[in-house]
């Protein structure tokens, strides 16, 4: 039998943490033989509340959950664990200011970072699930020099998976069926999605989504803008933001990371840039992954038109925007 893993969860009482452990404890974050030991980490005025979760784990028994541990301790949180899933954060409420967020983010995200960098496993796997993603995974980084960058990365699968469910619903095949579309740059409303790559296997074989559609106004214009705005739009019918789609683009994202992508197929990932398709070298932003033995790349050589340019563009600057930002709420 294999020996369990150690997955920390960060904000673990909140509404994603209440809709992602029970996913990781089922065996679909890292399949179904692979034993865990859950960590979960929130601030003290949730302990009680995070306490009732650990109970809740307890009452499902899962089999393959070998261990809980919640807690309000940093240290005890991080320790040993090979996988750390930060979802815990510091939202913003109405009349806050932007660097006001920004810089009780990059306290808790510096400080969570030291953390992890001095207790977490060797070559642990980190996740940024809160906002903003792409720059609280990028001071994550900066403070914790010695876990390697290719290690941290944000979550803009949920927004991928968005634009593959957009195309299912209007082409009416089923989402499996979907493949490579790309989110580009920040998780926020100036992220691109594009299908410029994306195809649709049929009966007749692999089809181009553009192809498919055959409506660039509907692709170029209303497709874009409803996945950017899905968060909103999920805000305005549940009153609540969207949690078990992103518990379970959580669990896709490390799940294809750790077993790798399938052949053929690519998914979104926030990485720290190396300058590919002329994105400023050390942005996190979201490139088109595949995945291998562990290790993510990006898909390189793929055709960027005009169109496509721009908004890979707008969305980089506004992460060089939010990175000065977040540095000048460091000093
Ligand atoms: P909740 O407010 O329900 O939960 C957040 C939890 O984090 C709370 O229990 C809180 O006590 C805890 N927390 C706060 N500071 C902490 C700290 N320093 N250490 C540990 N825990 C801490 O929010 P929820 O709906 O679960 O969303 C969590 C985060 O995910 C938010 O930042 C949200 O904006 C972000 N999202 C990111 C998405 C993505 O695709 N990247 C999509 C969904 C979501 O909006």
């Amino acid at each position: 039998a294999k020996e369990p893993v150690r997955v920390l969860v960060t904000g673990a009482a909140g509404q994603i943490g209440y809709a992602l452990v029970p996913m990781i404890a089922r065996g679909i974050m890292l399949g179904p033989d692979q034993p865990v030991i859950l960590h979960m980490l929130d601030i003290p005025p949730a302990a009680e509340s995070l306490n009732g979760v650990k109970m809740e784990l307890v009452d499902a028994a899962f089999p393959l959950l070998k261990g809980v541990v919640a807690t309000t301790d940093v240290v005890e949180a991080c320790t040993g664990v090979s996988i750390a899933v930060m979802v815990g954060g510091f939202p913003r409420k109405e009349g806050m200011e932007r660097k006001d967020v920004m810089s009780k983010n990059v306290s808790i995200y510096k400080s969570q970072a030291s953390a992890l960098e001095k207790h977490a496993a060797a070559n642990c796997k980190v996740l940024v699930v809160a906002n903003p993603a792409n720059t609280n995974a990028l001071i994550l980084k900066e403070f914790a020099p010695s876990i390697h960058e290719k290690n941290i990365t944000c979550l803009t699968r949920l927004d991928h998976n968005r634009a593959l469910g957009q195309i299912s619903e209007r082409l009416n095949v089923q989402v499996s069926e979907v493949k490579n579309v790309i989110i580009w740059g920040n998780h926020s409303s100036t992220q691109y999605p594009d299908v410029n790559h994306a195809t649709v296997k049929t009966s007749a074989g692999e089809k181009a989504v553009r192809e498919l559609v055959a409506d660039d106004a509907w692709l170029n214009g209303e497709f874009i803008s409803t996945v950017q705005q899905r968060g909103a739009a999920i805000i305005k019918a549940r009153k609540l933001s969207s949690a078990l789609s992103a518990a379970s683009a959580a669990c896709d994202h490390i799940r294809d990371w750790v077993l790798g992508t399938p052949e053929g197929t690519w998914v979104s990932m926030g990485v720290y840039s190396d300058g590919s398709y002329n994105v400023p070298a050390g942005l996190i932003y979201s490139f088109p992954v595949t995945c291998q033995n562990g290790e993510w790349k990006i898909v390189q050589g793929l055709n960027i038109d005009e169109f496509s340019r721009k908004k890979l563009d707008l969305t980089a600057e506004e992460l060089s925007e939010e990175k000065a930002l977040a540095y000048s709420c460091l000093s």
